[in-house]
């Protein structure tokens, strides 16, 4: 028997968690959170990396839902780095005295949904069990990282690092030879800071990336005060805007004008280190593969301008994916990086990893000899957090089993056969393709006002139709497949988890768009899900 009941239980205390935990006490319910670390910031606490920064303008990556908060906080860099970042979450967590609420270094391990009593059991590894009647999973959408598919790393003599799950001290690399495995946004990052400390570093790459200057600096009195006397106006804009962050929209094919043209555009958003900018500067940059063709076409003449060695500039320029269509990367120094003498790239592409050994990395070409060894191999994106908890649903039917082949949502919020579950920026919701808080928000706002509603009209469960998440999930791969991101292997098609379904696990219909589906699914009183009236008191 659950010792202790509650409202809702949220899983997370990162940016989701946090805001999930703030409505719901607003609206005056009980609620835990579990996390399993010892601090709250999700992502921002565990990529802890040299040169972890997000990717989104510090000034457009924060919370809206507090004009208070705004205005008292000040971001100091353009992108702002992890460190920051993690003090901002703080820094909220605080403010609104949400810590009594959370309890750390605890990891929920299963809930079950009781069809009779319509309510959850949740338990955690510390052997608390919590009943309750919702359940909300607010685990991020890249929190599960994983290693590279070789074996030998228990053999390994030195240090073995993950980006995503980087010491709390920090690491000096000072005088040391060190390997790094993975050129996605986390290597990109911190290859440049590493490789600096290093006597010797050697890069395991095995797709090339597109990435471009940040840009980071300091961010101006003026442009703080700007942004703070306008945020409304900004906020809005945002949440209506097809990525999360306001930028004029395309009307033109990019193969419609001239190079020049062209050329001169996608020049305005290289300097200002705006990946959106780019990506969204024709109506075609991500449907049609010539048109993107002419974007990545210009970032690999960067590439050339930037590396020294033409060889060596070939190997670090992506030509087995379309541009944006794998994150692209804000870098600071990255290309320049391999101009040094004591940096080399390994091509693994064409000599696979074969093994870690007590020295160092074997390919199939050679060993190399290392002192320390970094993965920057990414995550389980977008499911492993979720899957990873045993949730079982009516009838005892695994979530896990259930996506099977791939992940099955409404609306990437809710799953049939799931009731009172949510799960925060879940697959099939924009999330990933957006500025992440704003979609955080939208999700939170939904369910807060879902769960609201749910109990002024005494409904007890809240299911989503198999008929309905049938056909948000037709709806979610016809839209893909309008763009060209399924064509590439990326973690957004589950292509970096070996055996993993091959599905495209966003919705890139627009977050404006998309929140206009949501409001009009509540608005019908919540069409698409059936809904259990409370059993009528004796
Ligand atoms: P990513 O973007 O998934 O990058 C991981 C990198 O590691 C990528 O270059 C992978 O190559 C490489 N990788 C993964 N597994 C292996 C194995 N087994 N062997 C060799 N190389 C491997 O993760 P990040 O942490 O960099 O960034 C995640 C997101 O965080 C990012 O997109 C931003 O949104 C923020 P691959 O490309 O799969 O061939």
């Amino acid at each position: 028997m659950p010792e202790k009941s509650v409202d809702v239980v949220i899983v997370g205390a990162g940016f989701s968690g946090l805001y999930q935990l703030y409505k719901l006490r607003e609206m005056g319910l009980t609620t835990r959170v579990f996390e399993a670390g010892s601090g709250v910031g999700g992502t921002w606490y565990w990529n802890r990396y040299p040169g972890a920064r997000c990717d989104v303008e510090s000034l457009n990556y924060s919370y809206s839902f507090s004009p208070e908060l705004e205005q008292e906080w000040t971001w100091t860099e353009k992108y702002s780095p992890q460190p920051e970042i993690l003090s901002y979450a703080e820094h909220v967590a605080d403010r609104f005295d949400l810590k009594k609420d959370i309890t750390f270094d605890t990891r929920v391990e299963s809930a079950v949904y009781d069809d009779d009593t319509h309510r959850w059991t949740v338990t955690t590894d510390s052997g608390e069990v919590v009943s309750t009647q919702f359940f909300v999973m607010a685990t991020g959408c890249l929190s599960v990282s994983k290693a590279p598919e070789i074996p030998g790393a228990e053999k390994f003599g030195g240090a073995i690092y993950h980006t995503g799950h980087w010491p709390h001290g920090g690491v000096d690399f000072t005088g040391q030879r060190i390997a790094v495995i993975g050129t996605g946004s986390s290597g990109i990052q911190s290859i440049p800071i590493m490789a600096a400390q290093a006597s010797e570093a050697t890069i395991f790459q095995r797709t090339p990336n597109f990435s471009m200057p940040a840009g980071n600096r300091k961010l101006t009195d003026d442009e703080v005060r700007a942004r703070k006397e306008n945020y409304r106006e900004y906020r809005e804009a945002a949440k209506w805007s097809g990525f999360g962050v306001p930028v004029p929209e395309a009307t033109k094919s990019a193969l419609e004008v001239s190079e020049e043209e062209r050329n001169g555009v996608y020049q305005t958003g290289w300097d200002q280190g705006n990946l959106v900018a780019i990506l969204t500067s024709y109506i075609d940059t991500l449907a049609v593969k010539e048109a993107n063709e002419t974007a990545a076409e210009f970032v690999r003449a960067k590439i050339r301008d930037k590396v020294a060695d033409p060889e060596l500039a070939e190997a670090l320029s992506p030509r087995s994916f379309p541009f944006g269509t794998k994150r692209p990367c804000l870098d600071t120094g990255y290309y320049e990086t391999f101009n040094s003498e004591h940096v080399r790239l390994v091509d693994i592409h064409k000599t696979p990893l074969v093994e870690i050994t007590a020295k160092g990395v074997r390919t199939s070409e050679k060993e190399y000899e290392v002192d320390a060894i970094v993965f920057a191999t990414g995550f389980d994106a977008m499911t492993g957090a979720l899957t990873r908890v045993d949730i079982r649903g009516k009838g005892g039917v695994s979530l896990k089993e259930k996506w099977g082949e791939g992940p099955r949502s409404y609306l990437g919020i809710s799953v049939a056969g799931f009731p009172n579950m949510f799960t925060i920026t879940g697959p099939s919701s924009p999330s990933v393709l957006t500025n992440m808080m704003v979609a955080i928000e939208q999700h939170v706002d939904w369910v807060s006002d879902c769960i609201g509603w749910l109990r002024e009209n005494e409904v007890t469960e809240l299911a989503a139709t198999d008929e309905a998440e049938d056909e948000w999930v037709r709806h979610v791969e016809e839209v893909g497949n309008t763009t060209l991101y399924p064509t590439a292997d990326s973690w957004y098609m589950g292509s970096n988890v070996p055996g993993k379904p091959r599905v495209f696990m966003a919705y890139i219909g627009g977050m404006g768009v998309y929140r206009e589906k949501c409001d009009d699914v509540a608005a019908k009183g919540y069409d698409g899900f059936a809904l259990t009236p409370e059993p009528t008191r004796a």
